[in-house]
């Protein structure tokens, strides 16, 4: 190889290794600057005798052609590389799905509470509302519940400071101290002409809310719902609370053929007491008997600590579980799913 080629060899090697554009246009000058080679060679040539100019000169035209070419294709080189890394920086996936701002929506447990209201609020019941921290009289005395009761202990009732030593405040372990505090107070408003031996309207409340049992498990939650009912008149019975319970289901479930069964039970507020059971006639469940509610006519002692005379005045009440009707409607499985305030489990309520 001439000496012309292997520099422009060198040249096109001294490109090559340039990675800044000002790296390149460094190595250019050592080439084709004012003191680089190819000036140098174009100086030398005016010492050459005349015939050997022309070939020299050309020869050296050639070497700076070919260096020329190199610089240029690596200015190309290192402009097309630096596009691409700033296309890929800049990159726009314009097949992403768009970012959207995210609705929000009630929990399915709040959408169950607002179903029952809304269904017992159009049989003209109203809502009743109350605190989460209850006193034993409201949780438990005024409900009949012995001292001795089970649920009274410390293994099943979560106690908080307050109250008094013999019976401490305590979380409610059902709402229906709050339909007591409603009952007291409709009693109360009325109390003139119920003296007067005139009579008052009737009491029809609901009472949903939060409540705590110490209790956790797939189907038990330290902190639940509950939905209680409440129905007191002078001529209220039994059959009023089948006929509402049964309206309720159907219109809940949205199934009118759904079947009810009112099995004895026993709870400490009401005398007599039974465990309310639906069948589904079709769907996943069809033909099975779910234990939906308690209830039970409200026991003499409960209508006492109302301010009501139980010889004049009766009535119904029930309980049941939002949580676990949550679950029917919609076939959930595990009642801490409604708890653990997954986005990807709640969002499917919307
Ligand atoms: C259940 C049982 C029940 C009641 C709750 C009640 C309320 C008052 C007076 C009398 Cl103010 N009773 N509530 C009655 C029967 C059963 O709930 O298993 N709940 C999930």
């Amino acid at each position: 190889m001439n000496e012309l080629d292997a520099l422009a060899q060198e040249a096109r090697a001294a490109f090559a290794s340039a990675v800044a554009p000002a790296d390149l246009e460094n190595a250019k000058a050592r080439y084709l600057g004012k003191a680089g080679r190819i000036t140098e060679l174009m100086k030398g040539l005016a010492t050459l005798p005349v015939d050997e100019k022309k070939s020299r000169g050309a020869a050296i035209n050639q070497a700076k052609q070919a260096i020329e070419v190199a610089l240029n294709e690596r200015r190309q080189a290192l402009a097309d590389a630096e596009l691409d890394q700033q296309l890929k920086a800049e990159a726009l996936d314009v097949t992403l799905p768009g970012r959207q701002r995210g609705a929000g929506g009630l929990h399915p447990v709040s959408l169950t509470l607002e179903r029952i209201e809304s269904i017992f609020g159009s049989m003209g019941f109203e809502v009743a509302d109350g605190p989460e921290i209850e006193s034993d009289w409201f949780n438990f005395t005024a409900l009949n519940t012995p001292e001795d009761h089970p649920a009274r202990s410390m293994h099943d009732t979560f106690y908080v400071e307050g109250g008094s030593e013999k019976a401490p405040n305590l979380l409610r372990t059902h709402t229906s101290p709050m339909q007591i505090r409603h009952a007291v107070a409709h009693v109360k408003r009325h109390r003139a002409a119920l003296d007067a031996g005139q009579g008052m309207p009737e009491i029809r409340v609901i009472a949903p809310g939060r409540t705590y049992r110490v209790d956790s498990d797939a189907t038990h939650s330290p902190m639940f719902h509950q939905c209680e009912g409440l129905w007191i008149g002078e001529n209220v019975s039994f059959k009023d609370l089948k006929f509402v319970f049964t309206d309720f289901c159907r219109t809940f479930f949205e199934s009118n053929d759904l079947v009810l069964r009112f099995r004895p039970s026993f709870f400490p507020f009401t005398e007599p007491s039974a465990e309310i059971d639906i069948q589904f006639q079709s769907g996943p469940l069809a033909g099975r008997w779910l234990e939906v509610a308690g209830s039970g006519q409200v026991h003499p002692n409960v209508v006492r600590n109302m301010g009501l005379d139980p010889e004049r005045f009766i009535g119904f009440a029930f309980g049941m579980g939002p949580d676990r009707l949550t679950m029917l409607r919609y076939g959930v499985n595990d009642l801490r799913l409604f708890f653990d305030g997954d986005i990807r489990f709640l969002s499917q309520f919307r």
